[in-house]
């Protein structure tokens, strides 16, 4: 854990959130700023800063997250579709540092960014 990190903070329960999913590897809760009916981060409970500085070691666990991502997506009713973004670094636009996913869905989502 990452005393300084606003997500380990909410993965420890020490800043409340909206649970929807968590096992050994991974928590997901639902972001403060929804930009769609449902709009869920899901993260590694290990602290990883950013994609930048995915390895060899840690992968699994991004893996785990997108297993998660399945589940998540399913037990939401997103049948029909979802996007799944990461924003990395100051000009990928991350505002928080540990690595987590936007599951985002529950409406026909607008422009595809590429
Ligand atoms: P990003 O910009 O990709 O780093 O996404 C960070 C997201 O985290 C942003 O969509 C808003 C959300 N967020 C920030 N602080 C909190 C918080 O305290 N609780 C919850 N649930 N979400 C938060």
């Amino acid at each position: 854990m990452d005393h300084n990190c606003l997500f380990c903070k909410i993965i420890n329960g020490d800043i409340p959130s909206t649970k929807v999913y968590e096992d050994e590897d991974v928590f997901a809760f639902r972001d403060i700023n929804p930009q769609a009916p449902v709009h869920v981060l899901v993260l590694p409970k290990k602290h990883i800063a950013c994609a930048s500085q995915i390895n060899a070691e840690n992968s699994a666990l991004v893996g785990k997250c997108f297993e998660a991502v399945a589940k998540i997506a399913s037990a939401e009713g997103l049948e029909k579709g979802f996007r799944v973004i990461n924003n990395c670094g100051k000009d990928g636009g991350q505002s928080v540092m540990h690595l987590h996913f936007h599951l985002i869905g529950g409406r026909k989502l607008s422009e595809k960014i590429i």
